[in-house]
């Protein structure tokens, strides 16, 4: 797959065949944060939509992390915290954008540090679009 750190919008996947078609745009993921086991990041991408039906992002999964799991980000009680969602569902003909602060692909236990300019490899499996490969470039939020 074709990757480039000046052209992000070129720097997109595809897959899928009749109605499903999934597009992932512009994926990122953010510097590491602490160090050894605990350490995390998380990926963001829009994932669009140019099907007739609507599709579900399932799971991800990272060579670079011991765990990958979906995320949202909630306000409980003034305080910002996450929760693991079973899936994130993509209506047909339309984008959901993975952002900071909002769903995100979470990155648990990274086997290596995360700095601006590193890529990862995220494997994304959709419900009906299948299993599709997208790669990140780490850069600050
Ligand atoms: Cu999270």
């Amino acid at each position: 797959m074709a990757s480039s750190p000046t052209a992000p919008e070129q720097d997109e996947s595809s897959s899928g065949t009749g109605e499903a078609l999934i597009r992932i745009l512009d994926p990122w993921a953010r510097p590491s944060a602490q160090a050894g086991e605990m350490s995390t990041s998380a990926v963001y991408l829009v994932i669009r939509n140019q099907g007739q039906e609507t599709d579900r992002l399932l799971h991800a999964e990272s060579d670079v992390a011991e765990t990958v799991e979906l995320h949202r980000t909630t306000m409980d009680g003034g305080m910002m915290k996450m929760e693991p969602v079973q899936a994130i569902e993509v209506p047909a003909g339309s984008d959901v954008e993975l952002k900071p602060g909002g769903l995100h692909i979470m990155l648990i236990g990274l086997k290596r540090d995360l700095e601006v300019g590193d890529r990862v490899t995220v494997t994304l499996r959709f419900e009906r679009a299948g299993e599709m490969e997208v790669v990140a470039e780490v850069r600050q939020p």
